[in-house]
């Protein structure tokens, strides 16, 4: 075995969760419904009927979490700000006990040592804005501005690094096109439209955290990217790929630092595109200061002519190592994508704001034994610490997730955390790879 692979100084290690994923208390604090909680409700949307609605209390538990994510020896908390707990009916006055509650989170992460991330949107858009069209309204990229306005004004003297949106690719599209995530239409064209003022939010939500920012804060977006590659080594499956990859990392890394959204896709697309005004690129091509990726696999595509659409399949080759949720693991994944975003589009700096895997855990006697998450963990870390080595400017890496949680359609099914969660007593159990990344975290590094 290698020796160890140790991390820059200022390299930070973190863990990472969303709002509707582990708040739970959907109802205090002077909260507004989310399309989440109107998703979750509608039966047969998410597996077992499961909801957000009480989670894993953190809304209530946080101080107990913060004790647990020094445990771990985090220097970097991620969490995602619940827009209906900010603005209830998505206008208006803001709500001041849903600022408080942000507020005395940071203010606690700060007493224990811990730097707050902050993601203004994680997918739980309130329920007003949607009937009024949510995110095929234009405006609500306008609403969106008003909301990084109003929490970067209140937690600005503690929170210096801000993602706007999570995701546009998972909330565009699953939400939209696949329908399998809130709101649940299935249309091209309205995923689109979605898809372009997700993009449009992010760059309203730009302009007003610099109007609150300070020298040495950072903002940008969080992107899920993958690698997509050819199943086979025909044309066929080369071209599937590119489109494949068109559709899921240059329409948003194009749009992102280019300025315009890729030819190809855009003949794809034909009449299904919306209206793209004067400014609108400008507006989503401003400079940010970072790029937040999240990384789970890779996409091995086969040309698929029954696919109406991108005329492509993703497959996991046979005997490949799978998570959970039926994800390929695939390490060296992570590395070919930070240095192609590198190479290609030059973001000033880079985290990874998400990595890890669900496993079936049990909870035997106290304990969690999860040796196949500290294996992916640590597979993951030496291509992170590979693409540094690489001169990728990459500053941290943030587990997903903290917690067990609320894995969307797949309800509380998917375990994801470094910590068990029981959820009939709300006890919280550190895992085995919990333990591990503790040790990762003393010692700044992993073996190599
Ligand atoms: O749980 C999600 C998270 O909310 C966004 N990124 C992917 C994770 C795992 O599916």
């Amino acid at each position: 075995m290698a020796g160890p692979l140790i991390f820059p100084e200022s390299w930070v290690w973190g863990a990472a969760t969303a709002a509707y994923q582990i708040e739970g208390a959907v109802r205090d604090g002077g909260r507004g419904i989310s399309i989440w909680d109107v998703f979750s409700h509608s039966p047969g949307k998410v597996a077992n009927g499961d909801t957000g609605d009480i989670a894993c209390d953190h809304f209530h538990r946080y101080p107990e979490d913060i004790a647990l994510m020094q445990e771990l020896g985090l220097g970097g908390y991620r969490f995602s700000i619940a827009w209906p707990r900010i603005f209830p009916t998505g206008a208006g006055r803001p709500n001041a006990e849903g600022l408080d509650f942000y507020r005395r989170l940071v203010d606690r992460l700060h007493a224990a040592g811990i730097t707050p991330y902050v993601t203004l949107y994680h997918w739980d858009l309130p329920q007003p804005l949607q009937d009024r069209g949510g995110w095929t309204n234009r405006d609500t990229a306008r609403r969106f501005g008003e909301l990084a306005h109003t929490v970067a004004a209140a937690l600005g003297d503690g929170v210096h690094h801000w993602v706007t949106i999570n995701e546009p690719w998972v909330a565009g599209f699953l939400g939209h096109l696949l329908g399998v995530h809130a709101p649940g239409t299935r249309d091209l064209a309205t995923a689109l439209t979605a898809t372009h003022n997700l993009l449009l939010a992010h760059g309203e939500g730009m302009s007003a955290l610099r109007s609150e920012m300070r020298d040495g804060d950072a903002a940008g977006i969080a992107l899920n990217l993958a690698p997509c590659v050819p199943a086979g080594d025909s044309n066929a499956d080369l071209e599937a790929a590119y489109r494949v990859d068109g559709f899921s990392n240059r329409w948003f890394l194009d749009a992102l630092y280019r300025g315009q959204y890729p030819d190809d896709m855009l003949q794809i697309y034909g009449d299904a595109m919306p209206e793209i005004r004067a400014g609108d690129m400008e507006r989503i091509a401003q400079p940010t200061d970072l790029l937040a990726v999240n990384y789970y696999t890779r996409s091995v595509v086969e040309y698929d002519p029954r696919d109406p659409f991108l005329q492509a399949k993703r497959i996991v080759p046979r005997g490949a190592p799978v998570t959970a949720m039926g994800w390929e693991v695939y390490p060296e994944g992570l590395y070919d994508i930070l240095k192609r975003v590198h190479d290609d589009y030059a973001p000033p700096h880079l985290l990874i704001t998400e990595n890890g895997a669900a496993y079936d855990d049990a909870l035997i006697e106290g304990k969690v034994d999860d040796p196949l998450r500290e294996r992916f963990l640590h597979e993951h870390l030496i291509q992170a610490h590979r693409a540094v080595s690489d001169g990728v400017p990459l500053e941290g890496y943030f587990v997903w997730s903290l917690l067990d949680n609320f894995e969307w359609a797949w309800g509380y099914g998917m375990r994801f955390g470094l910590i068990y969660i029981d959820y009939a007593t709300q006890e919280r159990i550190i895992k085995r790879s919990g333990h591990w990344y503790a040790a990762v975290t003393r010692e700044h590094g992993v073996s190599g």
